[in-house]
């Protein structure tokens, strides 16, 4: 009886004399102060300035665990001579070039400590360029394993057929867009890398070099291409005797450019005056074979396969 007559006045006559409804509006009141006070900081702290918007593709996705992948490759696999390397400060130094950058104001010197901590050796006469010619050129020193291209050296294998770039607003990689070389900037983060370590390769090569160039197409020797601005500038007289060119048409085109054209003169003026001797060949036949190879019935294969 008495325990009834006690919860009755306890449900009738709420604590402090303060009513239900009051008792919900003041819970209701605290729960929203609570709620702002702790998502207002919690919300200045998260807020991101909106990545700046490009023209190009963004960064590849996953791109800090793909370079380190192929860094291990690399190292432990393809070259295992260079497994003494780090790759996870490779790896580092190699995002630290453009993170947190202006990726319109890239450097060399961005690029510096990745490549010290990325010195490879090529042994002389084993150098092979390429110029609009990229898949020719690699099917090529798939079998011919003594020969590197950039892409057969840890730097240029790491990067190959990447995109990056960074915001200097956030510590974060830009996925969604990076600038376009034509349409945004040329010292983009993602073009000075490839001029830099082009620079890098050609001022190593020593003894003849080599080029593959595609004949197929109407500049065949393009001063603008990497090629033709950096690699040619950078090949060191005094330790390379000749560059040698092979100017390959694709199979079945009509032949555009070949080694007695304008775009070939230039490229051997251009070496004469740079003390460098040059030859140039047409359709050199082991890489005219793997042409074949892929085209096993075409006419102008006949005479070889
Ligand atoms: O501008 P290119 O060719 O003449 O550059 C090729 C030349 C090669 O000899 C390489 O040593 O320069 C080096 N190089 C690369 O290795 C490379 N890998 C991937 C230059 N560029 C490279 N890339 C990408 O291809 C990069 O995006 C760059 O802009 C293109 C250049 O290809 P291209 O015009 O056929």
């Amino acid at each position: 009886m008495a325990n009834h007559r006690f919860s009755s006045v306890s449900e009738e006559e709420p604590c402090c004399n303060i009513s239900k409804k009051t008792q919900i509006c003041l819970c209701v009141f605290f729960g929203l102060l609570i709620a702002v006070i702790i998502a207002v900081p919690v919300g200045i702290l998260m807020w991101r300035p909106p990545l700046k918007q490009w023209k190009g593709e963004g960064t590849t996705a996953h791109l800090y665990e793909i370079l380190l992948g192929r860094c291990y490759t690399y190292t432990q696999i393809v070259r295992p001579e260079l497994g003494h390397k780090d790759c996870q400060k490779i790896v580092k130094a190699f995002t630290k070039a453009f993170l947190s950058k202006d990726p319109c104001s890239s450097t060399e010197q961005d690029y510096q400590p990745l490549m010290e901590l990325t010195d490879e050796p090529v042994p002389c006469n084993k150098t092979l360029f390429w110029s609009k010619s990229s898949e020719l050129a690699h099917d090529y020193t798939r079998v011919r394993q003594d020969m590197f291209t950039l892409e057969d050296t840890l730097l240029g294998y790491m990067a190959d057929g990447l995109k990056w770039c960074g915001d200097p607003g956030s510590s974060e990689m830009n996925y969604h867009s990076c600038p376009d070389w034509r349409e945004d900037c040329s010292n983009n983060s993602f073009s000075v890398f490839w001029n830099t370590v082009s620079k890098r390769f050609a001022e190593d090569a020593c003894g003849v070099v080599h080029v593959v160039l595609n004949g197929s197409i109407r500049n065949t020797f393009d001063e603008r291409s990497t090629f033709g601005r950096v690699e040619v500038f950078n090949l060191h007289p005094e330790k390379v005797n000749r560059l040698q060119a092979w100017v390959m048409h694709d199979i079945g085109s009509v032949h555009s450019d070949s080694c007695s054209s304008s775009s070939i003169n230039n490229l051997k003026q251009i070496l004469k005056r740079r003390s460098i001797t040059f030859s140039c060949q047409n359709n050199y036949r082991p890489i005219r074979l793997l042409q074949c190879v892929k085209n096993p019935g075409h006419s102008s294969c006949g005479s070889y396969i």
